[in-house]
């Protein structure tokens, strides 16, 4: 790739020597090389291609890291990664793997947090100009925030506290008019209004809210953006400036299909098709079909997600029961929450979340739907032990939701069960049920005798028996090909409440019970089964993952780490019966 000016660039000082005209050029290398890289790895294309401009813009005005920059989701960062000494990762293939798709602070002084969760940044950047305050010492600090974020509920509460502080700080709130897909709520129209306006609407969200406030028009302009920074830095109180750009900027494809490309697998640069597109039944078709046997059925079902309909392809329900649908923005709190205040007017509401984004919405688990007792059904993806960022670990979601009194997690293990679940969840109103989606491909097999509080022996045998959680009976059946005896072989279903008389049953002819899951340990379905047998005879080994963020090790790593290959389970099992 052919970057002159980008070779000249280690750190940001070396910014300051170069023209508006070299400037602009930069920005154009950048967005090559990002492409170039993306379009291999896979990674955020739109968010990265939006900011090239402000960010140049930012590090040739502002002296970073006295100044600091707080990215939001940090998931648009790759160019200040770039121009941070971090440009390797880009121009190299064998380095690409070198840094993180998030701000991390071990990789380099200008990153201050591990982020990406939505809405954090101006709660961050408050604490971060209160304390240089206290300790008298000096800096611009300011936060880049997108528009969809906005619609997080602590991004809400950063603004209004940012409004009470009486020096630096900078919210810069970067308007690419989307989320993931288009952004949802009343503050979107206000945005609309100021973005019409150039600024001067009356319907003005940051005045309300006490904050002083300026609009530029063209964020993707490097000398409007140079211009507007030098007019701002060292400004004496907090400011909203609100900067239009343009997501997937200079880059046709991420600009027509801009929720395809907020996050893309491996593409072609030339024309934008994914390198290898997925193909057959894929659980999130199990789902619909469920969903539509309900909705023709009259279950009084409403569908719910937090601004991210991709994850299990809602608009295809919206699209068809459009009054039915609700996409409540970035806002898993609120998710959560609507779905009870629905479950209560007696609804049926699924709420789809990503288990790792479902934490923001612990308390509204616990209390409103938990001591509640109110029937939401919560479908949760993501939870495998796999490569990704310590951010983005789906291995937290069993701990969280297995040991909240009243509600019940089901970890289904075919399609057949999926749906059953589903069935199940829909028609009790005992309380709120989350359903485990399977995070491998699609498996089937005949159901009989479906009870989802009870244990479904699938093999019986002795000596051993394996209860393996969701996604990992594929496991279970392998460590049983390599063992030279007939191992019991169960699928727990309910991972939340454990169903005591199989468990009895097990005593008078297992000596050791094994259990599998794709999550963290500590506070799992393993630790209560080895609670239940604490005082029998009967042994327990519990393979999953060990109690930490796990910090971009391949699947493959982990897997061995966390001994969750047959071979290391059939050995584990042979050294202890
Ligand atoms: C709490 C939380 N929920 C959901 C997500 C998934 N997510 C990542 S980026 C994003 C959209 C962010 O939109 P915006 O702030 O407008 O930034 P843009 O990507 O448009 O630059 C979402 C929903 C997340 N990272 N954190």
């Amino acid at each position: 790739m052919n970057t002159p000016i980008l070779n000249t660039i280690d750190q940001p000082a070396d910014l300051k020597k170069l023209s508006r005209e070299q400037l602009t050029q930069l920005a154009k290398e950048i967005r090559q090389v990002l492409l170039n890289k993306v379009s291999q790895t896979g990674g955020h294309v739109g968010p990265n291609l939006g900011v090239v401009e402000l960010t140049i813009a930012f590090h040739t005005i502002f002296n970073s890291p006295t100044d600091k920059v707080v990215w939001d989701v940090s998931h648009q960062s790759y160019t200040h990664k770039i121009l941070t000494g971090r440009k390797e990762a880009w121009l190299s293939k064998d380095h690409f793997d070198d840094v993180s798709g998030y701000t991390e602070p071990e990789e380099s002084p200008h990153d201050y947090f591990n982020i990406g969760h939505t809405s954090t940044s101006i709660a961050l950047a408050t604490g971060m100009a209160s304390a240089r305050d206290l300790q008298g010492k000096s800096g611009n600090v300011m936060a880049v925030i997108g528009d969809g974020s906005l619609s997080g509920g602590l991004a809400l509460e950063g603004l209004n506290i940012a409004a009470t502080l009486k020096s630096n700080l900078i919210i810069l709130v970067n308007d690419n008019e989307m989320a993931i897909a288009e952004d949802h709520g009343g503050i979107y129209e206000g945005l609309k209004e100021l973005r019409d306006t150039n600024g001067q609407s009356s319907h003005n969200l940051f005045k309300a809210m006490g904050l002083d406030y300026r609009y530029v028009e063209n964020g993707n302009d490097i000398a409007t953006m140079l211009d507007t920074f030098k007019e701002i830095k060292d400004i004496d109180h907090p400011i909203v400036l609100h900067v239009h750009t343009e997501k997937g900027h200079g880059y046709q494809p991420a600009v027509d299909h801009k929720e395809a490309f907020h996050w893309h697998v491996p593409f072609d640069l030339a024309t934008g098709k994914t390198l290898h597109p997925v193909t057959g039944e894929t659980y999130t078709d199990v789902i619909h079909n469920q969903l539509e046997k309900e909705f023709s059925a009259g279950t009084p079902i409403t569908a719910i997600t937090a601004a991210i309909p991709g994850g299990y392809d809602l608009k295809r329900f919206g699209k068809k029961h459009p009054k039915n649908y609700f996409d409540v923005g970035i806002a898993e709190q609120e998710s959560i929450t609507l779905a009870a205040g629905q479950a209560k007017m007696g609804m049926h509401p699924i709420a789809f979340e990503s288990g790792t984004f479902l934490q923001r919405a612990y308390d509204q688990l616990s209390h409103d739907l938990g001591i509640n007792k109110l029937p939401v059904t919560i479908m949760v993806s993501g939870g495998s032990i796999s490569a990704g960022d310590p951010t983005h670990q789906g291995i937290f979601d069993i701990a969280m939701l297995s040991n909240i009194p009243g509600l019940t997690y089901l970890a289904p293990t075919t399609k057949e069960e999926l749906q059953a679940m589903m069935h199940y969840a829909l028609h009790q109103n005992n309380g709120p049920v989350a359903i485990r989606v399977p995070s491998n491909g699609v498996h089937s097999s005949e159901l009989t005798d479906f009870d989802a509080h009870k244990m479904n022996v699938l093999q019986k045998g002795q000596k051993v028996a394996i209860l393996s959680v969701g996604s990992l009976l594929p496991l279970a059946q392998e460590v049983q090909n390599d063992l030279d005896f007939e191992a019991t072989i169960i699928d727990p279903r309910d991972i939340s409440k454990l169903d005591e008389a199989t468990l009895t049953s097990l005593e008078k002819d297992h000596q050791l019970v094994v259990t599998l899951e794709e999550a963290s340990l500590s506070g799992g379905f393993g630790e209560k089964v080895s609670r239940f047998y604490g005082n029998t005879d009967v042994h327990t080994l519990n393979f999953g993952a060990a109690k930490r963020f796990n910090d971009r090790e391949t699947t493959d790593e982990l897997w061995h780490e966390f001994k969750l290959t047959p071979e290391q389970i059939v050995m584990e099992i042979n050294a202890n019966v």
